[in-house]
């Protein structure tokens, strides 16, 4: 949390945060505003350049159009007629067609639990969709007075007169332990190219340690069999961990997708100044709370990844941060120019951020200013790129990013 020192170290840059509450301890989400916000400010205030390490790009090679507006959507997937599957955080599934506007509810979804950073999550089709109608989805929930986060499947069945639900729905997996608090849950869906396993995120739940323990998937990338149950075969089972357990050290993972060529990468929010994207390896330790490139809200330093120091080093790190929200690999023609490009929706940043892709190396490429909090990044059949604002600070509109010209 900040301290009265650190604002008022800044106080004479501060006239547009004069409104800021000095004492009470500000929430992560005001931090981050304040934090994004504060290079803006000496770019504003001084002529000192920044390091230009996240200098927006000005020219964008995509016009945006405005397709509807959701209550705080989270996330979103395509069915294959072109129809969208979207998330609002407060617990409704919604059917979307993009090709007329029509909006339907999907019955069916449990009770979520939508505190704080809680909600109705990510929503990813099984690999056997065409075949099985099985819809995967993650959300938040209370159970004997305490939290956690949730993965449930369901079979999307819509009726002739078009009420829509989804079918037989089972919680197949829970974080464990569920514990206090409202943060951190992370929750982001991705299956294997060959479709066999889930890989499911566990955040730390703003706890720091239960990411290095290893009988709890708190801070956690856990690769499950399509049933929900732990994965043969998994890395650290023998060494006595948890044995749904992929990889770990991690903080708040927002997103997850693996690459054409097979490769898992996950972005997280980090603390103060440390936002990653790593490249997920089986049984490796990522660092969190022991390392990371940035530092605690309060000024404490945490050490800095370095060679040697037993922790997997992120592929790319952001300071200032971006706040990761959503995750997608490109794999469309409409964009020649993106192929084997991420995309990170950000929060904070209020940007498209694109991050390129080389082997088992990344680099950052572009961050486009979006003049909204983005949630969420999905790839349209045709290869379009499309966005939900988070719907928190701003609207919560689909938007469709096409070629300019
Ligand atoms: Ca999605
Ligand atoms: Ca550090």
């Amino acid at each position: 949390m900040p301290t009265v020192e650190f604002l008022q170290h800044y106080s004479s840059r501060l006239i547009l945060c004069s409104s800021l509450p000095a004492v009470r301890p500000l929430l992560e989400t005001e931090m981050r505003f304040f934090i994004a916000t504060l290079p803006l400010i000496l770019i504003a205030c001084s002529a000192e350049n920044a390091t230009g390490q996240n200098a927006a790009s000005a020219e964008k090679p995509f016009k945006t159009s405005v397709i509807a507006d959701f209550h705080s959507p989270w996330a979103m997937t395509f069915l294959p007629d072109g129809r969208a599957l979207i998330t609002e955080k407060k617990g409704e599934m919604i059917l979307f067609d993009p090709k007329n506007g029509t909006k339907i509810p999907v019955s069916g979804i449990p009770a979520v639990d939508s505190a704080g950073q809680g909600g109705l999550m990510d929503v990813v089709l099984s690999p056997t969709f065409a075949k099985d109608k099985a819809v995967y989805f993650s959300f938040a929930e209370a159970r004997d007075g305490l939290k956690g986060v949730a993965l449930a499947k369901g079979m999307f069945d819509q009726a002739s007169d078009g009420t829509t639900k989804l079918d037989k729905v089972q919680v197949i997996f829970r974080a464990s332990p569920y514990i206090d608090g409202n943060g951190h849950y992370s929750g982001r869906i991705a299956f294997s190219p060959d479709g066999r396993y889930l890989f499911f995120t566990n955040g730390e739940r703003q706890q720091f340690d239960p990411a290095q323990d290893p009988k709890s998937t708190l801070g956690k990338v856990l690769r499950l069999n399509l049933d929900g149950t732990p994965a043969a075969g998994n890395p650290l089972a023998s060494k006595g961990f948890n044995p749904a357990i992929w990889s770990y050290g991690h903080r708040n993972l927002l997103g997850i997708a693996f690459d054409g060529q097979g490769r898992l990468w996950e972005q997280e929010m980090g603390p103060k100044g440390g936002d990653e994207v790593n490249l997920i390896k089986p049984g490796l330790n990522y660092g969190w709370p022991k390392a990371s490139n940035g530092s605690h809200y309060d000024g404490r330093d945490i050490p800095d990844h370095k060679p040697g120091d037993g922790f997997e080093a992120p592929k790319v790190s952001w300071n200032p941060v971006i706040s990761p929200g959503g995750l997608v690999y490109y794999s469309g023609t409409l964009f020649p120019q993106w192929k084997d490009s991420l995309f990170i929706g950000g929060l904070s940043s209020q940007s498209l951020v694109r991050v390129k892709l080389n082997g088992e190396s990344a680099s950052k490429a572009d961050q486009w200013d979006m003049g909204a909090r983005i949630r969420e990044v999905e790839q349209g059949p045709d290869g379009a790129l499309w966005l939900l604002e988070d719907g928190g600070k701003s609207q919560g509109r689909l938007l469709k990013l096409t070629p300019a010209s």
